[in-house]
């Protein structure tokens, strides 16, 4: 992809039926828990995006055989105490998730390796997941900056620990539980706000008897998974691109086909409908221990609303487009406690303010979120993307209701989690 796209489009408007790639969350621990497992787990439906193909390429370095064609995935496995030591660096690329998930998994495995990542992924903050690792007897070292890629892990004997999480993340909660499977003794993990539940769901997926009581999860440790097939839902995530461009863009109508229900991913609808959006949820139904079904959105007379509280790990990734949806909404809209947008691939408070502004959004930051005046009739500009693949949708998404076009500086980093995000935008539009 060229260096800028454009997004220019004559009145339109969007209407028809699209089914949005896999889950990029399910999709990583999909390949993660197969390749812990001895033998064969297939996967369909898969995320063909960069993330998800680092965390392939992880696994191949560990010994572990793994086809792919297309969104079908096929892995092979000796299970995690066979494992290779790789020959070279575990390279995580973009994905917060691949390196979070992979430190915990590693830390209890028996291999030795080293772990870097691309220049965004190096300055996000790993102390998160190495300080409760490091309870557990993880032995995580680093020759540069401590807590932040590169780290060097020396798989070892690990033990279980009892977990009050501090902040409310699924990948800290993952990396804990997928060192707890191979912890001596039972893991448990408490959580103040629910994060999406995938790691808990796909491990009993495998076979491994996950308990749940209140906020705190349980595991025992020394479990055996056991290869499974395993069918991935499109992503909520990447769906609310085009959930708000309907509700905003006048005339819209379209149906999202077999989008993921998970109950800890779903906030965004909840914010759609209690900014007025007609929402019609179709066929709900389960698939491989997640739920899915048709979502059709239709454009609406939009008002303000407040997003915050246990609302926020429900949505975290959808907040930057959700703020542009806020910028035609009648009110001010306020988004708090998400301070967690600040270490992101990027600062997306100040990344979402700063664009938005470009193109004459009021959005003023605040230390955990936003506040955003509307309705403002938006101008065309160039906008940067920062390198993170929600920031440039997000700015993709605004060239559909500027008055000139929109320049989007750094688009490539979309393939990360949606890859042929330009032909679906361009199959929605109609004129
Ligand atoms: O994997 P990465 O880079 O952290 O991806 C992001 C995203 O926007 O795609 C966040 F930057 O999603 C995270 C999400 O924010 C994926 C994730 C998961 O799969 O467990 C959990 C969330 O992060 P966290 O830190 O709140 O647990």
């Amino acid at each position: 992809m060229s260096q800028q796209k454009t997004v220019s489009f004559e009145r339109p408007v969007l209407r028809g039926t699209l089914q949005v790639p896999g889950d990029k969350s399910i999709s990583h621990r999909a390949v993660m828990l197969g390749s812990i497992a001895k033998g064969k787990t297939t996967i369909a439906g898969f995320l063909d995006g960069e993330d998800c193909l680092s965390t392939i390429e992880m696994f191949r370095k560990l010994g572990v055989k793994i086809t792919r064609e297309g969104t079908d995935v096929v892995v092979e496995s000796p299970g995690i105490a066979n494992w290779q030591t790789p020959t070279e660096a575990l390279d995580a690329g973009n994905s917060g998730t691949t390196a979070r998930l992979m430190l915990g998994i590693l830390s209890g495995s028996s291999v030795t390796s080293e772990m870097c990542g691309d220049q965004y992924l190096s300055k996000r903050p790993m102390k998160r997941v190495t300080d409760p690792l490091g309870l557990m007897g993880a032995n995580i070292t680093s020759e540069g900056q401590a807590d932040y890629l590169p780290l060097t892990i020396k798989g070892a004997t690990l033990q279980a620990i009892d977990y009050d999480m501090p902040v409310a993340s699924a990948q800290v909660k993952s990396a804990v539980l997928l060192a707890g499977l191979q912890a001596q003794g039972v893991t448990s993990v408490t959580e103040q706000v629910v994060s999406r539940d995938h790691t808990e769901r796909m491990l009993m997926q495998f076979g491994a008897n996950v308990k749940q009581s209140g906020k705190t999860i349980y595991l025992q440790g020394g479990q055996q998974l056991t290869g499974t097939d395993v069918v991935v839902p499109g992503d909520i995530s990447s769906a609310a691109f085009f959930m708000v461009a309907a509700a905003m863009v006048e005339g819209s109508n379209v149906t999202f086909e077999k989008v993921g229900l998970n109950q800890t991913r779903t906030g965004i609808l909840d914010v759609l409908e209690s900014m007025g959006v007609h929402i019609n949820i179709l066929d709900e139904q389960g698939l491989s221990g997640e739920r899915y079904g048709s979502v059709q959105i239709k454009h609406s007379e939009l008002r303000a609303t407040e997003i915050g509280g246990d609302l926020i790990p429900r949505l975290i990734d959808e907040l930057p487009v959700l703020a542009l949806l806020a910028t035609q909404a009648e009110g001010q809209t306020v988004i708090k406690d998400a301070e967690e947008l600040r270490v992101k691939e990027t600062d997306r408070i100040e990344a979402v303010a700063t664009e938005l502004r470009k193109l004459g959004a009021i959005i003023e930051t605040t230390e955990d979120g936003m506040i955003i005046t509307g309705p403002i009739p938006l101008t065309g500009g160039t906008l940067q993307s920062y390198g993170d693949h929600r920031i440039g949708m997000m700015a993709a998404i605004a060239g559909l209701i500027t008055s000139d076009p929109v320049h989007i500086d750094n688009p490539s980093c979309i393939a990360i989690s949606y890859p042929h995000f330009f032909e679906d935008l361009s199959s929605l539009v109609k004129h």
